[in-house]
């Protein structure tokens, strides 16, 4: 394994599940330069009877079945030794703590991670103290971990050294200013009738970042208000903001004497 390179560990019972991304054309890249490790373990194979049995009924009764521990935990004390000590342990679960940008930076930081994806109605809960972070990628319930690894996977791998060839698209994106990212365009310059905006036609840069800095604040307050708790902003965009929000809301709710 080279020395500067970022090991993924998958713990699944559907390894099949992780060839597309395999192939994807970045992250495919990036694994042939081996910037980048992907390894699927099936703990399936860590089981000792003869069904290979990796689920059992819940105790306390209720529908669905449990993903055994035994095998799960074979399965990553075997790969533990094989990794560097300080790589995190994540068990994705849609009852877990919300992924956000900050982790995927914070992961970012290497050595690697080791995920591990549930199936049915989740893992025995005694699984938990054996890892390092319990987390889900949004309020809405999967069917499995594995969509949500890959979801994880992607993250944190384009911001690795290699993955993505401009570092300034990294910097500017939704997010990792804790802002959502302002609208772009391209060609042509009228699309079915509505137009680019003007300023981004002058040429004049000054102009431009202040048009994006304050759609970006528009954007986040609309779609993402929760986001815009704690934030410091600027006298001036605070002006703009407050305007463009009173003309938005005058716009969507007609004053009470326009009514009949
Ligand atoms: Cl990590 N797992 C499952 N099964 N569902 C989810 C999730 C994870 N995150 C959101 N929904």
């Amino acid at each position: 394994m080279p020395e500067n390179s970022f090991q993924f560990d998958i713990l699944t019972l559907f390894p099949g599940l992780f060839d597309g991304l395999r192939n994807e054309s970045l992250l495919g890249k990036a694994l042939a330069s081996d910037v980048l490790g992907l390894h699927t373990h099936n703990w399936r194979q860590w089981t000792t009877d003869r069904h290979n049995t990796v689920d059992d009924l819940p105790f306390g009764g209720g529908p669905g079945m449990v993903l055994k521990p035994e095998p799960i935990l074979s399965c990553l004390r075997e790969l533990t030794p094989q990794r560097a000590a300080k790589t995190p342990v994540v068990l994705l679960s849609p009852a877990g703590r919300l992924f956000r940008q900050e982790l995927a930076q914070e992961w970012a930081q290497g050595p690697g991670l080791i995920l591990l994806c549930g199936r049915y109605e989740g893992f025995d809960a005694r699984i938990e103290q054996h890892v390092d972070h319990v987390v889900s990628i949004g309020d809405y319930v999967l069917n499995g971990g594995e969509v949500a690894a890959m979801a994880i996977i992607e993250a944190v791998a384009r911001l690795l050294p290699g993955v993505i060839g401009n570092a300034a698209s990294l910097t500017e994106e939704s997010h990792s200013s804790g802002l959502l990212e302002h609208p772009h365009y391209t060609r042509p310059r009228e699309f079915e009738g509505e137009p680019v905006p003007e300023v981004l036609l002058g040429g004049n840069h000054a102009e431009i970042d202040r048009w994006r800095r304050r759609q970006s604040l528009l954007r986040t307050k609309l779609r993402r208000p929760e986001l815009m708790q704690g934030l410091v902003i600027d006298k001036k965009d605070r002006t703009w903001l407050d305007a463009e929000w009173a003309a938005l809301q005058a716009a969507a709710a007609p004053a009470s004497d326009d009514r009949d």
